[in-house]
């Protein structure tokens, strides 16, 4: 992309107002025409999940006690008092719980026993009324003490006691646990008695859990920090799975018959990201994630093939079928009359109503890991199979491949296109949806900017100039997501992340690209406008649109030199300006510093209705008019 010169003129300072005043050029004029253009997509901005980085256990799943289900030994747990502990398999909790925490106390033991849970990486305490839930088992009737504290500093930021008569089968317990705000993630879990109550027994702990107050008070819900920061992007859908979706192999694949009903019968798996997911947060947990955030729920669906190379996968031909019935079942599960045999399982767990799912994606990222050449055949029998049942939902396939999918690809379906990429390359790519074959709506499943620990401003630039590209063409273009969403700082297996977060209770760290998000996402138009210009594209983008309300000019300038800009639009006599910038094109937000910051205001029109304002270097801004 070439820069016009009168904008390089522009750029000079002092010597450039001379030299515009002489020449009566600089900065880039664009005219928004009010008619005509293309309507835009109502669905254009959203998000994709998967569990990496814990970003579901540890993340946005309220759940905060790592490996409650013991399903990796004793990780996260320790001994508090003069007991012992050990993972207990003759007292199972349940059938997918098949273990519990045993804690052996000796005959001349004093004091308090009981143990300790670290947490996912601490403990977040937000100030809320917490909820701790657990069942126990052994000869015992007393108290248990449950307490908050912080780790190094044995400061108590929460402390309850409950009185309990244990049985020799588990019973369950619940109780609220109100807390003080800590200053940091450095806290831990700790459940004890009275260690002469039980000298000479042991004592059994199943499935212990801890809730803040979740967002929107759901039972078994979300991280209500996480939850508001996404609230704010006001994104329009949720794409769950990925290649978590997927699993290393079949049978870790996402089962979601073992991720519904009460938590302590969902057994859990191996994730594709090197950590067991509990799989509290459920299949129905992401539907209610998406009914509390006003969320389109994009169901991904298990397409016959796992991660790991060397597996028995991808499935084809007869041995397929078995899936396919699965997702046919899943789907009445989600969609069925609860006369049906899963609509009213999904009943019987307070669900009467279906969901409102009207998009199904096959498959993950099929064109990857050698999941290519099989993926038309395995497409085409999940397609036929869940179009037949349900014609009206909207099917997506995993890859926009030609090469692996199948020809030609069925009436109405949608291809999902993923992208990571340097800033350059996104900013090279700036064209691609004005190019492409019209035929076949496009969802964006995936994109970022890449080779980043943290999202850096030249990054975020990038990410909008591509975005820009793609909002353009959002007649096309039904959907797209950044991704990955989330990080926990502590445990990450891939960066750059939108949202990345410690345990610390505010530590919600906001970088350029979640401001670029939010910015584009939360003010749309539902018509694309024609602008026309003096200037080419680059180093500065734009894209206009209307609604009822306003006209929106969103821009991106890609590059060290400040812009001066021009809008003439009908009808408008100023607006709102919101910009993200810095002149350090590295810079980026962190755990220990925040650097990038956009800063809001008013601008009017001149005389001739034009409204004038200036692009730092390396910024994102949006217009909004009054
Ligand atoms: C932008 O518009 C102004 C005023 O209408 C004009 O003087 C200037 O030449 C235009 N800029 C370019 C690059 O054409
Ligand atoms: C509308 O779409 C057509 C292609 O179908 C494209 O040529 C045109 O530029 C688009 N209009 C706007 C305002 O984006
Ligand atoms: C305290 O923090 C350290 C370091 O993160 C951790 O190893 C330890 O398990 C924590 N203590 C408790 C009781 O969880
Ligand atoms: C997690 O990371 C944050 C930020 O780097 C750090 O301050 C904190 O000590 C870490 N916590 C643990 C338990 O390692
Ligand atoms: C889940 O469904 C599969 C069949 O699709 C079945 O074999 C399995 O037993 C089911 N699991 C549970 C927990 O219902
Ligand atoms: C920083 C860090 O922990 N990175 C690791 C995250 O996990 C991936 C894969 O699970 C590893 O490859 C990274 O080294």
């Amino acid at each position: 992309m070439v820069s016009s010169s009168p904008s390089r003129l522009c750029s000079l300072g002092k010597l450039a107002i001379v030299l515009s005043l002489l020449s009566g050029a600089c900065g880039i004029n664009l005219s928004v025409s009010s008619d005509g253009g293309n309507a835009s997509s109502p669905l254009l901005y959203g998000f994709m999940f998967e569990d990496i980085n814990y970003s579901g256990d540890g993340g946005i799943y309220g759940q905060l006690l790592k490996n409650n289900g013991l399903q990796s030994e004793l990780n996260a747990f320790a001994a508090v008092g003069s007991g012992t502990i050990a993972v207990d398999t003759e007292n199972p909790l349940t059938s997918t719980i098949p273990q519990s925490l045993r804690i052996d106390v000796a005959e001349d033991a004093s004091g308090v026993v009981g143990f300790s849970n670290s947490g996912y990486w601490g403990i977040p305490v937000d100030g809320s009324v917490f909820q701790t839930i657990f069942w126990v088992k052994g000869s015992f009737t007393g108290d248990v003490t449950v307490r908050l504290v912080g780790n190094g500093t044995e400061i108590e930021y929460a402390s309850t006691v409950v009185s309990v008569e244990a049985a020799d089968d588990f019973t369950y317990i619940t109780t609220d646990l109100p807390t003080e705000k800590a200053p940091d993630g450095e806290v831990y879990y700790e459940l004890t008695v009275d260690a002469s109550a039980v000298a000479g027994q042991s004592l059994y702990f199943g499935l212990p859990q801890l809730f803040p107050e979740t967002f929107k008070s759901r039972e078994n819900g979300l991280k209500p920090n996480l939850a508001n920061v996404l609230d704010t992007i006001k994104g329009s859908f949720l794409r769950w799975g990925g290649n978590n979706l997927e699993g290393n192999s079949e049978d870790q694949r996402w089962k979601w018959n073992e991720t519904i009903g009460p938590v302590e019968d969902r057994p859990g798996r191996q994730g594709a990201w090197g950590y067991y997911n509990s799989d509290g947060l459920g299949l129905m947990e992401y539907l209610y994630w998406c009914e509390d955030l006003g969320l389109a729920p994009i169901l991904g669906v298990w397409a016959g093939f796992a991660l790991q190379s060397g597996g028995n996968t991808p499935f084809t031909g007869d041995v397929l079928t078995p899936y396919v019935d699965d997702v046919l079942n899943e789907l009445e599960f989600v969609l069925g009359d609860k006369s049906t045999t899963y609509g009213s399982l999904r009943a019987s767990y307070g669900e009467e109503n279906p969901f409102p799912v009207t998009m199904v994606e096959i498959g993950n990222e099929d064109n990857l890991g050698g999941g290519c050449e099989s993926y038309a055949e395995r497409f085409t029998a999940f397609y036929d199979a869940i179009h037949a049942a349900y014609p009206d939902l909207q099917i997506i396939t995993s890859t926009a491949d030609p090469a692996c999918l199948p020809s030609p690809v069925p009436e109405g379906v949608w291809l999902d296109y993923h992208l990571y990429a340097v800033p350059d390359d996104l900013v090279a790519d700036f064209g691609y949806f004005d190019n492409l074959d019209r035929s076949y709506p496009y969802f964006i499943g995936e994109y970022a900017q890449s080779e980043a620990t943290w999202p850096t401003m030249q990054g975020a630039v990038g990410e909008a100039v591509y975005m820009i590209g793609f909002e353009r063409n959002s007649d096309v273009v039904k959907m797209a997501a950044y991704a990955p969403l989330f990080q926990l700082v502590n445990a990450t297996q891939w960066v750059p992340d939108l949202i990345p977060y410690t345990q610390t209770p505010d530590s919600v760290i906001e970088t350029p690209s979640y401001y670029v998000q939010q910015m584009f996402s939360a003010n749309r138009g539902d018509t694309i406008l024609p602008v026309t210009s003096d200037a080419e594209f680059g180093p500065v983008y734009w894209v206009a649109s209307s609604n009822e309300d306003s006209v929106i000019v969103k821009l991106a300038n890609y590059g060290a030199d400040v812009q001066d800009l021009t809008l003439s639009i009908p009808d408008v006599t100023g607006g709102h300006l919101t910009i993200v910038a810095s002149d350090d094109a590295a810079a980026a937000n962190t755990d220990s510093e925040t650097v990038v910051v956009p800063t809001e205001k008013d601008v009017t029109a001149a005389a001739d209705g034009s409204v004038a304002f200036t692009l730092p270097a390396w910024s994102v801004a949006v217009f909004v008019s009054s």
